[in-house]
């Protein structure tokens, strides 16, 4: 039997030898999260705010066939600028690896990746969750189902409101994934602080979220841990607007019949149109808030793994 063969790049490899900290990036939020040329400049930079902060960036995606963790920048540029680059979860790693294609990763298939090359904490901007509707189309990501399985922490703005959020929340207990509030008692969604629903727990550190992951470990519980990371108040969106743009969205899928993985690139692009790109400024924000703070917990992580 062979084993799955993952790149890693030598410096997240040696990152891990020595136990620094390592923070994993997706890259389908680049090829179908972020509209081009924007997708570049921002995937870049993600990895600059955790280089500042002394932390080094694992940028995943599949490559002709091959896992990568830790990207170099042609391989970035290759996921931002390919157009017809695949978005592939868990189901789909198998095959690109046999047929030697490349695929953008999701948080379902990152993660997964993450957790094989033994990189614990995953920066995103929002994880997929049930989609609207899914009493009847099934339709609910890869993400929620992988978390169950996968110990890996994952750095989220909530999810986004084109999502059934209390359905996703649902889905989150069945499968026995701890959510956090950092600082804050309610779930967000993603483009604002709040959704209506209550958490459980609320932590007020980076320490603190190290410290459950610690825990997690020692029970022997192998599913994730989604931390939830609103942002701050003055940097939310405008309610209003919102809420507007979304229910255009919405309706905008439905009556062009978009379904399966496409909904979720289609619903974010058409956001960013409508919104006449603030949604986009927001989006950014919004992953620049959740690569900081998955920074700070690689770091407490590896302080006490020592
Ligand atoms: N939500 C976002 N931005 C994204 C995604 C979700 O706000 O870019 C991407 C993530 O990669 C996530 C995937 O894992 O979409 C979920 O897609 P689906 O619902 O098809 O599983
Ligand atoms: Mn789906």
């Amino acid at each position: 039997m062979s084993s799955l063969s993952i790149r890693i790049s030598d410096e997240v490899g040696s990152a891990l030898a020595e136990g620094k900290p390592v923070v994993a990036l997706e890259s389908t939020i680049i090829s179908h999260g972020l509209p081009r040329p924007r997708n570049f400049e921002a995937a870049q930079e993600f990895e600059a705010i955790l280089r500042d902060a002394g932390v080094t960036p694992a940028t995943i995606a599949v490559i002709d066939g091959v896992p990568n963790v830790g990207l170099d920048d042609q391989g970035v540029r290759r996921i931002a600028e390919d157009e017809a680059m695949f978005k592939a979860s868990v189901r789909d790693l198998a095959v690109l690896a046999a047929k030697g294609a490349s695929g953008a990763t999701t948080v379902a298939a990152t993660a997964f990746l993450a957790d094989k090359a033994g990189v614990r904490v995953f920066a995103t901007g929002g994880l997929g969750g049930v989609h609207r509707g899914a009493s009847s189309t099934f339709d609910e990501s890869a993400d929620l189902s992988v978390m169950a399985r996968t110990p890996v922490t994952i750095v989220s703005a909530g999810v986004k409101s084109v999502l059934d959020i209390a359905a996703t929340l649902e889905r989150l207990e069945t499968f026995s994934v701890p959510v956090l509030g950092y600082r804050t008692d309610e779930f967000p969604s993603f483009w604002l602080r709040t959704s209506g629903y209550a958490l459980d727990w609320r932590v007020e550190s980076a320490d603190e979220i190290a410290a459950v992951m610690r825990q997690q470990d020692a029970l022997g519980e192998r599913a994730g841990i989604l931390v939830a990371n609103p942002l701050p108040e003055n940097q939310q969106w405008d309610p209003a607007t919102h809420d507007r743009v979304l229910a255009e969205a919405l309706a905008a899928a439905d009556a062009q019949g978009v379904h399966g993985k496409a909904v979720t690139p289609f619903l974010l692009s058409t956001i960013v149109e409508a919104s006449g790109g603030v949604s986009l400024e927001v989006n950014l924000d919004i992953a620049r808030n959740n690569v900081r703070l998955a920074g700070e917990i690689a770091t407490a992580w590896a302080a006490g793994s020592g």
